[in-house]
């Protein structure tokens, strides 16, 4: 249940989703604790930005998608309003999307799924629609602001009123 007019809402993913990338896109201002890793970065702890939507303050916390982060996953998740499983269409669905699919519904966390790089070439969004059960899916790209802060405000208002 919502804290007031703040939500907590986790973003989770398989390694390299666009998490991060969906944080730094929704909050320019946002922290990140990341390593190098081949072609790029990896998130190594958490990110975390904050969006003022209706005066809903939205509380976005990024975690890690490499699978051994597990505890600070487990850390990060404790007292969330709402999840959000951001997911890479270039690439079919791994087992660790399912798991993290999977754990999030048996804790009956309310839960949206974001498909990421919709624009990408190699992109499949319509093999992803009937992966998820009845959670709500949504494509987006992790880089575009708008469809993003749209994406997740109205999955925030469904937190809010619910
Ligand atoms: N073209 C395109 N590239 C994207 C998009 N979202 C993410 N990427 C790229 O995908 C790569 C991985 O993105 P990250 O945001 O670091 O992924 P992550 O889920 O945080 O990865 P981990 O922290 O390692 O789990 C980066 O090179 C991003 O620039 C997108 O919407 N379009
Ligand atoms: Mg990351």
């Amino acid at each position: 249940m919502a804290n007031g007019s703040r939500l907590k809402i986790v973003i989770f993913g398989a390694f390299g989703a666009g998490k991060t990338t969906l944080i730094r896109t929704l909050d320019p201002e946002s922290t990140h604790i990341e390593a190098n890793c081949a072609g790029g970065t990896t998130t190594v702890a958490l990110d975390f930005g904050r969006v003022l939507e209706d005066g809903l303050h939205i509380h976005i916390y990024g975690t890690p998608g490499q699978e051994r982060f597990g505890f600070a996953r487990e850390i990060i998740a404790k007292g969330m309003d709402g999840a959000v499983l951001l997911v890479d269409v270039t690439s079919p669905l791994d087992d660790f999307t399912r798991h993290l699919y999977d754990t999030l519904s048996a804790a009956q966390v309310p839960s949206v799924v974001f498909l990421n790089k919709c624009g990408c070439e190699g992109a499949h969004p319509e093999a992803f629609a009937a992966c998820f059960g009845t959670t709500p899916v949504r494509a987006v790209s992790a880089r575009d602001r708008k469809a993003c802060l749209d994406a997740l405000s109205r999955f925030a208002g469904t937190l809010a009123t619910g």
